[in-house]
């Protein structure tokens, strides 16, 4: 009987900043994933996949030789000091000597997972690595991501067994730029993602990563913080699984980080640990079953400790933890969600079908103020900004997020820890359906939405003081004097 496949390597340590002990994505994320799994009893349940460096050539899938020469260079870097020093050239990473062979590890562990699930050796995967990947692109390692596994996993997956319909899933909050730009040349690939937009105002600044962009990624931005399970069930039960039904793939590697989790520092939103399981479980109802977990971000530990056993035992089949669902669906979420449902309706029978009922529904009960898809982006001067800043190698390299106090962080693990106490526990746990009403128009949610959306959007744009007074903010606070 083929079982759940375990992907962990001792050696993904080796890479660490060696100069600032406060970034959030430090050795210490695999270890305490590791422990956890161990002192539940769950990794002896599982088989264990064998971690092999990645080849060149595997790599060449994704990025350019120019990259591997300048990366291989730090393996003989004289000194920290040195280190920190060639960081500057790149968007929030950091290197040590061995952080390229590390790297290679981590590509490496992605494909054994893969191929595990898409050999049937496994009956489903989770590969546990570092440092993550889904921001990668070409020449560009950028936020923590040196190569990206999941892209060069699928490519590979591909090119080995000659399949057709690769879908990537990526729930970490971060919109993945880097498998969106990496997979643009495939056919073969679909790539589905769930991540924080704010009408652009937040990294990584893309457009591309909104609702109504074209080609082989799906997006569903998000443009407002605090939102939890019944959103992200929502988007999964209304879209995402239906999309993923019709396109019927061979295989699904999902580019799972927690940080869209309860209490994470980066994410800003507040789904729990069980719903990763019934995220988890949904997607495990398509393509038999062959669904591959790789590992991205998550930086709060009580919360990505607790999802990543959640997804664990989802593969495993264990019972999980019923979800209580009782808050309305965010306004601001519902707008994103018709918006993604009426843009792809053109291209998925699935969504033309809910579109065509909720544009019924719309026109019978308000023709006045009928929504318009408002695609919004302010990111522009933020991404060039941000760009002048690499293309001069003047990429900060320290304290980049501020720690949070104590406390606070106390009464983030409080919460978690009241939350697993609750748990009840079904081994046919039903996912409770978000009913598809509550997507329906209303003026009033309509307008919420946008108000809320924009100052979401002012909120978030605020935060770079270098653009204080650029033309934008100032249109959008009202500013008047300024504009000129
Ligand atoms: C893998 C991941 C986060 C990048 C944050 C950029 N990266 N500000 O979660
Ligand atoms: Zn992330």
């Amino acid at each position: 009987m083929s079982s759940t496949g375990v992907v962990y390597d001792q050696r993904h340590e080796l890479h660490k900043c060696l100069w600032d002990e406060t970034f959030p994505e430090n050795p210490e994320r695999l270890f305490a994933v590791c422990d956890r799994l161990k002192n539940r009893g769950l990794f002896e349940r599982t088989t264990s996949i064998e971690c092999k460096p990645a080849t060149e050539e595997q790599i060449l899938l994704c990025h350019p030789s120019s990259l591997l020469e300048k990366l291989k260079e730090c393996r003989n870097a004289p000194d920290a000091e040195a280190l920190e020093n060639a960081c500057k050239q790149f968007e929030e990473i950091y290197l040590t000597q061995d952080s390229f062979d590390c790297a290679l590890l981590a590509v490496g562990g992605a494909i054994e997972a893969a191929r595990a699930v898409a050999t049937g050796k496994c009956r489903n995967a989770f590969a546990i690595i570092r440092p993550p990947g889904h921001h990668s692109y070409e020449a560009n390692p950028n936020g923590f991501c040196i190569f990206n596994n999941i892209a060069i996993a699928a490519k590979q997956m591909v090119k080995e067994f000659d399949l057709k319909r690769v879908l990537i899933v990526d729930v970490d909050i971060h919109a993945p730029q880097g498998t969106l730009r990496s997979i643009a040349d495939s056919e073969q690939i679909l790539l589905i993602s769930i991540h924080n937009y704010m009408g652009g105002a937040i990294w990584p600044f893309m457009k591309e990563t909104n609702y109504d962009y074209d080609g082989n990624t799906i997006n569903v931005p998000l443009n407002a913080p605090g939102l939890s399970d019944a959103e992200y069930l929502a988007a999964f039960q209304h879209f995402i699984i239906p999309i993923a039904v019709e396109y019927n793939p061979q295989l699904i590697l999902v580019s799972a980080g927690f940080d869209a989790g309860l209490g994470d520092p980066l994410g800003g939103q507040k789904v729990t640990p069980p719903c990763f399981g019934h995220l988890t479980r949904m997607l495990m109802d398509v393509a038999e079953g062959k669904v591959c977990l790789i590992l991205e971000g998550g930086y709060f530990k009580a919360s990505f400790v607790e999802s990543a056993e959640m997804s664990l035992r989802a593969l495993l089949g264990d019972p999980l933890p019923l979800l209580h669902i009782h808050q309305r669906l965010c306004p601001t979420f519902i707008e994103s969600l018709r918006c993604c449902i009426s843009h792809q309706a053109k291209r998925w029978k699935c969504c033309a079908t809910i579109s065509d009922l909720l544009q019924q529904q719309q026109t019978a009960s308000d023709s006045e103020i009928a929504s318009r898809s408002l695609s919004i982006f302010v990111g522009q001067p933020i991404f060039e900004h941000f760009e002048r800043i690499i293309r001069d190698h003047r990429c900060s390299t320290r304290n980049w997020f501020p720690v949070r106090p104590r406390e606070k962080e106390e009464a983030l693990t409080k919460e978690i820890e009241a939350i697993s106490a609750n748990y009840k526990l079904e081994s046919e746990p039903e996912t409770p359906l978000i009913s598809l009403e509550a997507l329906l128009f209303s003026q009033e949610t309509h307008q919420k939405a946008l108000i809320e959306m924009m100052k979401n959007i002012v909120d978030h744009y605020s935060r770079f003081e270098q653009l204080k007074n650029s033309h934008i903010l100032t249109l959008l606070s009202g500013d008047k004097s300024k504009t000129g």
